[in-house]
């Protein structure tokens, strides 16, 4: 049945991050990123055709979504119109089951389920690698939580739209966890797109860092094609670090980090360097710091970080599939 579909996507954490375009009309990204598909973190979207509507409808979390945020869903709803060859429009409704916009990565659910439960719903044959192109136009990280597992986005080429997010491994291959460390429940003052945008502008470390990414994504595949979490996680720290170093140094500086985050990574440190825990941190665009670590360690990890002055509460996610429609 056409006309209406649901799809549940989830959060991915990039291992080796993406920051930069190379493209920013087609949203390319300048540099290679490998991530960790999430569970237990999902956005759920229903995409409802109307016959009735002038425009589209975009409802998050229960509440009619900002006219920059419906412009972005009804920019990828047209598109799948155009393929589609159907001028309807459509309601859709979208709910997150953690923190929307804090840099826990709602806009890679959001539009990975969005652009999968559209197709569906405009009557087009489910295809990953499409949905994928479809969700990496609206937000290159979108890309990857098309896939479950662990999954590599590769850096753009100007000018070619046609790049899509693939699996590398399956979410079997690896039983790791990763704590979130919430530091604020608030939405984060800096988006991703604006601080990478500017990074490019102005960050003086912005060339080093293209020039360095690919090699820390070479790293982080090897550390997991390996499981061997001292690789994986040195590699994973390298580029967090590296990343917020350059975003720093932009002007105006772009300082995602908060005092719980600071105290949160301290904890990281302290248990690994002073308890010899094999745990190692992130960070995106917000201040949540993300440790990952082995299933044997994660009770003693979210424990410690949940005792860090700072810390709200901590998530505990592991792999998780790619998008499914319901
Ligand atoms: C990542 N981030 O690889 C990196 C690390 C944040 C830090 O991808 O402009 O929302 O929509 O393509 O995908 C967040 O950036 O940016 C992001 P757009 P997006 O996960």
């Amino acid at each position: 049945m056409t006309g209406r579909a649901t799809a549940i996507a989830r959060a991915n954490i990039a291992l080796a991050k993406y920051w930069g375009k190379v493209d920013e009309v087609l949203n390319l990204p300048a540099v290679p990123s490998v991530s960790m598909t999430l569970e237990p973190m999902r956005t759920t979207t229903t995409v409802t055709l109307d016959p009735a509507l002038a425009s589209d409808v975009f409802e998050l979390d229960g509440a009619l979504a900002s006219p920059k945020e419906t412009t972005r869903v009804a920019t990828l709803l047209a598109e799948v119109r155009a393929e589609a060859h159907d001028r309807t429009h459509a309601r859709v409704t979208s709910r997150n089951s953690f923190p929307t916009a804090s840099g826990l990565a709602s806009s890679a659910s959001g539009f990975a389920a969005l652009a999968t439960a559209a197709r569906a719903a405009y009557g087009l044959p489910r295809d990953d690698r499409r949905a994928s192109v479809l969700a990496r136009r609206a937000s290159a990280s979108a890309a990857r939580s098309v896939f479950g597992g662990w999954v590599e986005l590769p850096a753009g080429t100007l000018g070619d739209d046609s790049l899509a997010a693939y699996p590398l491994f399956g979410l079997d291959h690896w039983d790791l966890r990763l704590v979130i460390a919430v530091v604020t429940e608030g939405r984060k003052d800096v988006s991703s797109r604006d601080g990478m945008g500017v990074s490019r502008r102005t960050s003086p470390y912005y060339d080093a860092w293209v020039e360095r990414a690919p090699r820390i994504a070479a790293s982080v595949r090897e550390g997991l094609s390996k499981k061997d979490l001292a690789t994986l996680g040195a590699a994973t720290e390298q580029s967090f670090t590296a990343m917020h170093a350059l975003a720093f140094a932009s002007t105006p500086f772009t300082l995602y980090l908060q005092p719980g985050s600071l105290a949160a990574l301290a904890t990281v440190r302290r248990l690994r360097d002073i308890e010899g825990v094999g745990v190692y941190a992130t960070m995106d665009a917000g201040p949540h710091v993300k440790a990952l670590c082995g299933a044997d360690e994660v009770e003693h990890v979210a424990r410690a970080l949940g005792d860090t002055p700072g810390v709200l509460r901590t998530i505990e996610a592991v792999p998780g599939p790619g998008v499914e429609l319901t």
